[in-house]
């Protein structure tokens, strides 16, 4: 019963946590993006990372763009971040309805050549519960877990969106 109650809790717990997170997501934009230059060859990176600001106790989005220009593919696992109690990743679709929902990625295959972008109304982070306050200027440490890469260390500045 107790146990039953506890699953109760949590799950209303991530729906509101869910609902407060991304509420504030900005509408992707119709526009495509500009034409990217390749992945460069024989390197795996991970660049352009930032988070939005967030309130003690608050949660916020992480984003970054994975490039793997190797000839095998790597499997993101998982990521963790300091002064926070963990980082979720995230994609956001289109429901049947038409309204934009959420749902969780446990993992992600990051393909020979490819780039993947984890940008506002895509594929992004959250740092759920931040321990202390992100404003501009700041910057925050989340660790991605690769399969095979293993731990990749990121710090994330701080910017609006
Ligand atoms: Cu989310």
């Amino acid at each position: 019963m107790n146990r039953m109650r506890s699953i109760t809790f949590v799950a209303a717990l991530t729906v509101l946590l869910v609902i407060t997170a991304c509420a504030d997501e900005q509408p992707t934009s119709e526009v495509p993006p500009p034409e990217a230059a390749p992945v460069p060859a024989d390197t795996f990176a991970v660049v352009d990372g930032w988070a939005g600001v967030a309130s003690e106790g608050g949660t916020t989005a992480g984003y970054l763009t994975i490039e793997n220009g190797l000839a095998t593919a790597d499997t993101l696992q998982g990521v963790t971040g300091e002064a926070m109690d963990r980082v979720e990743m995230h994609e956001t679709y289109e429901r049947e309805d038409g309204l934009r929902g959420m749902r969780p990625v446990e993992q992600l295959v990051v393909a020979p050549g490819a780039r993947v972008r984890f940008a506002p109304g895509g594929l992004h982070l959250m740092l759920v519960n931040m321990d202390r306050a992100l404003a501009v200027g700041d910057s925050v440490e989340v660790t991605l877990s690769f399969a095979e890469h293993g731990a990749h260390p990121l710090t994330l500045p701080v910017r609006n969106r």
